[in-house]
């Protein structure tokens, strides 16, 4: 990312997940998930989800001949990853709760064997989810830091296990030190670092505009937590300004549109500049986890500048008026 790697004075690289056929990085896992579901004879598969996971399960169980199930928190869903999850004809229950009961539910239903659960739970995700590490490796060699939006921390404890695997088959010498970002008032991950802790808090009520990581129990929290300390890396929280900041530096100065928790990435990079803990001409890559028109309510709500002209003249003098 040119400009954004002249304004931190590094070499900034973006991944982003928005390209992937649902447009997040849920599809890596999921498209092994479902395959392996495939194989086993399944017929009903179930997540919950803060949106993405159901949009990309949807997809593929839809294609697999399965029946796609998905447990969302109400009312905390953003309208395009609802749209998707509905497109691809899965069964929808809204749940009056947080995501952290929404995974109760999945874990009964597993439990009695009455759908298949396809939430990072399933090792067959992480599997496909890995392949983030290998693609970014492949692509630039030695990297400094590796900076991820963290919810369940799913992705990153993938892209670790990804990582050590091509240290293991000799494929790289040095890995990248990696960074989580969590939503400040979403972050119980933040404060058992900064504690230097392996035990966390869960967060009661999390809060923050990202609703895809809005998440107060993480389900791989004391895996993330190792995984950052032996990769030597950082975890982070950034405010909801801070990400609505980021959001547009990506969309304005790169041309990215992405969903608010993946700017968290842009924000927690400028910090640790900031900080002093990423230092000029360091190689880093901010995984871009999901595409802008995830959440086109966000943007809509946020630093646009329009006008209503209620005819062919009157908007022809609003823009020459502006643009003089
Ligand atoms: C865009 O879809 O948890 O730390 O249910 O959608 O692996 O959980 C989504 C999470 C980052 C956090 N960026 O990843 C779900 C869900 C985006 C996301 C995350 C999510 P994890």
């Amino acid at each position: 990312m040119k400009n954004i790697s002249r304004k931190f004075e590094l070499e900034v690289y973006g991944k982003f997940e928005g390209a992937n056929p649902t447009g997040s990085f849920k599809d890596r896992g999921m498209s092994v998930a479902v395959s392996v579901a495939k194989y086993l004879g399944v017929k009903v598969v179930v997540c919950a989800s803060t949106g993405n996971t159901a949009a990309s399960m949807a997809a593929y169980a839809s294609r697999a001949g399965i029946k796609p199930v998905v447990i969302l928190p109400k009312n905390s869903v953003a309208k395009g990853k609802l749209a998707q999850t509905i497109m691809h004809g899965a069964v929808l229950v809204s749940l009056n709760g947080l995501f952290d009961d929404a995974l109760k539910v999945v874990l009964e239903l597993a439990h009695r064997n009455i759908a298949y659960p396809l939430n990072s739970i399933n090792p067959w995700r992480i599997e496909g989810q890995k392949t983030i590490a290998y693609e970014i490796i492949d692509e630039l060699g030695k990297v400094d830091w590796i900076i991820v939006p963290v919810g369940n921390a799913g992705n990153i404890t993938s892209i670790w296990k990804g990582l050590k695997e091509l240290k293991n088959l000799g494929l790289v010498e040095n890995l990248p030190r990696l960074v989580g970002v969590q939503a400040s008032r979403a972050s119980p991950l933040v404060k058992a670092f900064q504690e230097k802790s392996l035990i966390f808090e869960p967060v009661e009520e999390p809060k923050t505009i990202a609703s895809a990581i809005r998440i107060g129990n993480p389900v791989h929290g004391l895996r993330a937590l190792k995984v950052v300390y032996e990769s030597n890396g950082v975890l982070i929280d950034v405010s909801d300004e801070e990400i609505l900041w980021a959001q547009k530096v990506l969309a304005r100065l790169e041309g990215l549109g992405v969903e608010p928790a993946s700017a968290t990435t842009i924000a927690g990079l400028r910090k640790l500049v900031e900080e002093g803990v990423i230092t000029h001409g360091e190689k880093v890559v901010v995984v871009l986890t999901g595409h802008g028109l995830k959440d086109p309510e966000i943007a809509l709500k946020h630093g646009i500048e329009s006008y209503e002209a209620s005819s062919v003249s009157e908007a022809v003098n609003i823009v020459s008026k502006i643009t003089r």
